[in-house]
């Protein structure tokens, strides 16, 4: 009878005051062992990303293996599992901490070691090879160059011959050919890592953040690519031919030349307006310029200065080509600890695009510092969802681009300050992202993502399932034939190392529209298309109450209370609005779109 007892006893579940004691002291174990771990992890990432080698990829392969080890281990998954049956005895923080923990273990779950550590090898060598990579133009007077990424970019911003940014796009899509295989083995092993607990495939677990499903986010990013594409093709169809003036060419029938467009993917279009010479001003500037100043548009808004850990630990400009030393030439931001240490990693050179993503990786690096305080645990030192994290730097951004700012600390040039609002607010809708962006990171980055992990794009069809989705989304088409040998997608930075996760920017271009108008016309009651948030602190409390959460709220809820609305392409639109009918003249007798176009309706 005792014995009987004491089996009921057991089966019997445990009133909700212990489960939740229970899970406080397993939250609270688990992030005392996770967090040095990560930390180290984090470090030895950073290390093998501004310096590439054998052994820094190394270091890091068995940092990230001693942090899977803890992260992934079957007893976690277990309780994990255990403790959000019964979600409704728990606190909101405890299933939100749980919520990110399974996540975090369908990463790498231990019940599967062998292809969790495969994962890790194959990612860090992706990385490497990328990170690594060695661009060669070979000139037709027979010499070679060895461009830099920002080189590239330059040429495709700036040059006039058509024969020189052919060699110079090419150039840049030869990094594809080494990434390729790596790319094929990594589908497979994110495949398997997803799958074993449960998720359809890698894909579906990056969307599982957001609490939507993979058809929710199609569904949200196919309308944001119908939202804005009457738009584009206005813009489309006025970009080819000014781009055809530009270069003495034919204006062509369809869709536009890739190595015509101003940026390696055609992800944005900057530099095509002129007379809005947006990089003057930066020219002859002191390299540290361009970042203190986005540190002084947070400030002004009564954020602290940034830690001098970051400036003594940041990797902010181009390698010196003498030093040998090879870095990623994306730019990021990194926040190593969890506190204090953050840090970012770019390539920065006196010019608009790089005043624009100093911006951007300082939104990142002001949320970070905003919500690692003691009321948010670690586990949820996180946006309030990954979008929010992409939009916040790039909303300053947009306010760092606006023309009352620009004019306040001298850095707008007389014939920008005499351009007509169309004329600038048609160079908003080109660069950065804004309308332009939207066919790309909505639509083709998205789309291709989606079909390669589900397996509906064949291993010897990279190259064509790629064509065909930036034919369709963007109206781009390649000059020539693009090999099975190469793997153009890869091309880009976050197919490799940020995979399945670039609607991020979509959604947070959208955001960054909706908060914009927010902060326009309610607190400053401005014109959201020529405002000035610098030195305004209700704008700084107005984000700080976003970012101070982390991710302790759901995300729709933070919205919704900051701005009175859910996601809406509706600001976003409504800014561009005057540009369409501008277009319409401009574009008189011209016929948009190009064949296979989605549907502008
Ligand atoms: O990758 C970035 C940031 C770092 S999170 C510089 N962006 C996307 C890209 O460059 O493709 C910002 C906009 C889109
Ligand atoms: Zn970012």
């Amino acid at each position: 009878l005792p014995g009987l007892g004491a089996a009921a006893a057991q089966a019997a579940p445990a009133p909700a005051d212990d489960l939740r004691a229970e899970v406080d002291a397993f939250l609270k174990d688990f992030t005392a062992r996770w967090l040095p771990l990560d930390t180290k992890s984090a470090e030895a990432a950073w290390v093998a990303s501004t310096d590439v080698s054998e052994e820094h990829t190394q270091a890091q392969v068995v940092a990230e293996q001693a942090v899977n080890q803890v992260v992934g281990a079957p007893e976690v998954i277990r309780d994990v599992a255990r403790f959000l049956e019964r979600k409704a005895d728990l606190t909101d923080l405890q299933v939100r901490q749980l919520e990110k923990l399974r996540l975090r273990t369908a990463e790498a779950p231990g019940t599967i070691p062998d292809v969790v550590k495969a994962r890790v090898e194959a990612e860090a060598r992706q990385s490497a090879t990328q990170d690594g990579f060695t661009y060669t133009v070979r000139k037709p007077d027979g010499t070679e160059e060895n461009p830099s990424a920002n080189r590239i970019d330059q040429v495709l911003l700036t040059s006039r011959d058509l024969a020189e940014r052919e060699l110079y796009w090419k150039a840049s899509k030869e990094i594809g050919g080494p990434l390729r295989d790596g790319l094929l083995r990594l589908r497979e092993l994110r495949n398997r890592v997803a799958r074993e607990l449960g998720f359809s495939d890698f894909f579906a677990l990056q969307v599982a953040d957001y609490g939507m499903s993979v058809d929710e986010m199609l569904r949200l990013c196919d309308q944001l690519v119908a939202d804005v594409m009457p738009l584009y093709q206005q813009l489309h169809v006025w970009a080819k031919h000014q781009l055809a003036r530009r270069y003495g060419a034919d204006v062509p029938a369809g869709a536009i030349p890739a190595h015509w467009l101003t940026n390696r993917w055609g992800q944005n279009w900057p530099g095509l307006v002129e007379g809005v010479d947006m990089d003057a001003p930066f020219q002859g500037k002191p390299k540290e310029f361009i970042t203190e100043q986005a540190e002084r548009f947070y400030t002004s808004m009564g954020f602290p200065k940034l830690p001098e850990s970051f400036w003594a630990k940041s990797d902010l400009f181009p390698a010196a080509p003498a030093s040998g030393r090879k870095k990623n030439s994306h730019a990021s931001a990194w926040h190593i600890d969890l506190d204090r240490d953050v840090r970012s990693l770019m390539s920065v050179e006196p010019d608009n695009q790089w005043f624009d993503t100093a911006h951007h990786e300082l939104g990142h690096i002001y949320y970070f510092l905003s919500y690692s305080r003691p009321e948010v645990p670690p586990l949820l030192r996180e946006g309030a969802n990954r979008a929010f994290h992409e939009g916040v730097g790039d909303l300053i951004g947009l306010a760092a681009g606006q023309r009352p700012y620009l004019k306040q600390v001298g850095l707008l040039t007389p014939e920008a300050e005499a351009a007509p609002a169309t004329t600038f607010l048609l160079s908003s809708a080109l660069e950065g992202a804004s309308i332009v962006f939207l066919p790309w990171s909505a639509g083709v980055m998205t789309r291709f993502e989606h079909d390669f992990y589900s397996g509906a794009i064949a291993d010897d069809a990279l190259n064509a399932g790629w064509w065909a989705r930036v034919r369709q989304y963007q109206g781009i088409e390649p000059p020539g034939e693009r090999p099975e040998t190469l793997c153009d997608a890869a091309t880009k930075t976050h197919i490799n190392d940020d995979p399945a996760q670039y609607y991020d920017y979509a959604v947070g271009t959208v955001l960054k529209f909706q908060l914009h108008d927010h902060i326009a016309r309610e607190i400053l009651k401005q014109d959201p298309r020529e405002c000035n948030y610098f030195g305004d602190p209700r704008v700084g409390d107005f984000l700080r109450d976003i970012l101070r959460l982390g991710a302790t709220r759901d995300w729709n809820a933070v919205l919704r209370e900051a701005t009175g609305e859910g996601l809406t392409a509706r600001p976003l639109v409504a800014y561009f609005e005057p540009l369409s009918q501008w277009l319409d003249r401009e574009n008189a007798g011209r016929t948009p779109g190009w064949p296979e176009a989605p549907n502008p309706s």
